[in-house]
């Protein structure tokens, strides 16, 4: 059996799950935090990282990136989310990089603000980090994504952006205000409401077991 390594607080996480769940490919879930896992995660992946994607022999594939292009190779064409070739895999991909790295920005911010001992928190940094976050959200939000960045197909860069905006919302939803990115909202609703996606949601539950505590400002 396939095993995905990995909480559902994690946006890196989730979009393999919600690749998996679209592509129909059985999985089991094995949850280790990063935190409270630590020396067993390092055992696992050199660096520490989830998702961790073990593979029915245990060959073991770690970063999404990895992970996702071999359930890609695996899928059939019609259900494959980046496009073989051409100006339509570039866009999926440019997308897709945008969407990732927003999702990397408010890890770093919520690690900055969320976890780190009082006093030691660096604000200049954090401003920084907020700029990135809400430099890449307009971006995304220019995209119009309707009902898909890329029309009515769904692919690889509707997952990473839709899963990033959710974990934004849930761990710095301080940072942006509801109705400032309307396409972005509307795209990210669609998205958690469909089969693939629900299959796996967002949960505050594995964040608040692995130390997570709430953000002082919510999503409003
Ligand atoms: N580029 C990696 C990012 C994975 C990542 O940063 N995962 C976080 C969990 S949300 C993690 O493992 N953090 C612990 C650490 O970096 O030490 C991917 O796409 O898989």
């Amino acid at each position: 059996m396939t095993i995905l390594i990995g909480q559902y607080d994690s946006p890196f996480v989730r979009r393999v799950a919600v690749a998996l769940n679209h592509h129909q490919m059985g999985f089991e879930r094995r949850v280790l935090s990063v935190f409270n896992d630590f020396d067993e995660m390092l055992r696992i992946n050199p660096l520490g990282k989830v998702p961790v994607l073990e593979l029915d022999g245990g060959e073991r594939l770690f970063d999404s990136r990895v992970i996702l292009d071999h359930l890609d190779e695996l899928a059939a064409p019609q259900l494959r989310l980046v496009p073989a070739a051409g100006s339509d895999r570039r866009e999926v991909l440019r997308i897709d990089a945008v969407a990732l790295g927003l999702a990397e920005k408010v890890a770093e911010r919520a690690i900055e603000f969320v976890r780190r001992a009082p006093g030691k928190t660096d604000v200049g940094w954090g401003d920084r980090l907020k700029r990135q976050i809400l430099s890449a959200m307009s971006w995304l939000e220019a995209q119009a994504p309707s009902p898909f960045f890329r029309g009515n197909r769904l692919s690889m860069a509707d997952i990473t952006g839709a899963v990033a905006f959710t974990y934004l919302k849930e761990k710095q939803g301080g940072l942006v205000e509801r109705g400032a990115h309307p396409f972005l909202e509307a795209h990210c609703e669609r998205c958690e409401a469909l089969a693939a996606f629900s299959a796996s949601p967002y949960s505050a539950r594995e964040a608040s077991d692995s130390g997570w505590f709430s953000a002082t400002e919510g999503y409003r």
